[in-house]
This record gives structure tokens, sequence and C-alpha cells, in this order.
């Protein structure tokens, strides 16, 4: 009957959104386990900030009916890449590396593509570290395996892309020409920023190997 197939049509919605869900669940405990270890075993975290989204089943619609894709679940799966979203916020742009490769190198995780924003900024001047993984969720029903999108960005980073994105919004996505300019202007301090942080914690880092490395000396004399 109708209703049993509207029935039927709504456990597997509840289904397809819950898999997302818990892959989410599944990075964002990776990344607080790593988080939580840093803070615990070594002097400093490398990750500032996590959060994550779950696309709203309305912008999963709006971009199914953009990239006028047939709407089945099997070809949502395959063709929207960031219906789970994580987003890690870290302080230098060294940690946003070192990140990736400790979450990457986790051997449930696998690699579907990557997109160095970082190395090749956007032309606006975005900038960012995005790949798509595949973590395998454990359900009653067997192991599925669920594609995440993670940025992984430095606070500097994530400062512009927050408000670059609200006025992109904000002028429905067209900007006028002089606000892109002092956008990109913007993005070239964040950078410099990055680089003199950078800097000067690596030099800071040296002066404590010095440190240590003196006291020992005068301890073995
Ligand atoms: P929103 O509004 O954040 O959801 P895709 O469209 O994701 O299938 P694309 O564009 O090749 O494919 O993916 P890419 O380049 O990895 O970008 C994915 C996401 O990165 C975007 O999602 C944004 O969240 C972010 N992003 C990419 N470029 C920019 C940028 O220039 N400025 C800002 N602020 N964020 C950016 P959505 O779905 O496009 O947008």
């Amino acid at each position: 009957s109708h209703i049993a197939d509207m029935k039927s049509l709504r456990n597997d919605f509840t289904r397809f959104m819950m898999l997302y869900k818990f892959a989410i669940d599944e990075v964002t405990t990776k990344i607080s386990i790593l988080q939580e270890e840093f803070s615990l075993v070594h002097d400093y975290n490398p990750i500032e900030h996590l959060s994550s989204r779950l696309k709203s089943p309305e912008s999963i619609m709006a971009k199914v009916a953009r990239l006028q894709c047939e709407p089945s679940f099997d070809n949502i799966r395959n063709t929207l890449h960031d219906i789970a979203g994580v987003r890690i916020t870290c302080s230098f742009v060294s940690d946003t590396y070192k990140v990736f490769d400790m979450l990457t190198n986790q051997k449930d995780i696998r690699i579907l593509e990557v997109k160095d924003y970082i190395k090749n900024p956007k032309e606006n001047g975005y900038k960012s570290l995005h790949a798509i993984l595949e973590v395998p969720v454990f359900m009653s029903t067997g192991v599925e395996p669920v594609k995440v999108e993670v940025q992984i960005r430095t606070i500097a980073m994530d400062f512009w892309a927050s408000l670059e994105h609200k006025i992109y919004y904000k002028y429905n996505k067209d900007v006028p020409v002089a606000l892109l300019d002092e956008l990109k202007v913007a993005a070239t301090t964040a950078s410099q920023l990055d680089a003199t942080m950078e800097r000067l914690h690596d030099e800071v880092k040296q002066l404590d190997v010095d440190t240590t490395m003196s006291a020992e000396a005068e301890e073995s004399t």
C-alpha cells in the first residue's frame, strides 16, 4: 500500500542519515582521543577546536537538484561527499599536516580524495586542507563504508573562511570586486600571521630544547 511504501521510505531515509551521523561520531572520537592524549602526554596540543555537521535533508535535496542527479539513495551516496562534515582547527600550519597524517594513518580509514588548498590556495585566497575519507560503520546488519569530508585549517584560515562565507552568502554569491580584493588582502595577512606564529613557536621550542640540554650538561658535570 501507499502508506506502507511511505513508511518504508522513511525508515530507509532515517537509516541513510544515521550512517552519516555514526561516521561523524567515529571521526570526532578519533580526533578527541588524539586531542586528549596530546594534552595529557605532550606539553602542547595541536588541535585547537573540533566541530562537525550533518547536512540537512533540505540541503541534500537542494544539492541533488543542482547536480541534476537522480535522487536514489545509491546515487546520493556516490555523488555527495559532504553529507558528513568534520572540521579541525589547529594553531599552526605544520600541525594541520601532522593531524592529517595521524588521522589518516589509522588503518580503518581510507583516503578517497585530498585537496590541499593550503599548498595551492583558491583564487579568492581560501586555504584549508580537505579530504574525503571513508570510515567503516558497524551496524547490526554488517559493516558499511561511509564518506566523511574533513577540513583541517589554522585558526587564522578559519577566521578568514568564516567571514568570507558570511559575505559570500550575504551578497548572494555576487560579491563586489572591491570587497573581494580586500578579502584577498586579508587572506595574505592571515598567511603572514600563520608564518610568524609558526616561526615564534619553533624558536620557543628550540629554546626549550637548549635549556633542557644545558640543564642536563650541568647535572652531568
Ligand atoms: P557550504 O556552504 O560550506 O556547505 P563539493 O561542492 O563539496 O562537492 P568542491 O567544491 O570541489 O565540491 O569541494 P571543495 O572545494 O573541497 O569544497 C568543499 C567545502 O569547502 C565547501 O562546501 C566549503 O565549506 C569549503 N570551501 C570551499 N571553498 C571555499 C571558499 O572559497 N570559501 C569558504 N569560506 N569555504 C570554502 P560547500 O558545500 O561548497 O559550501
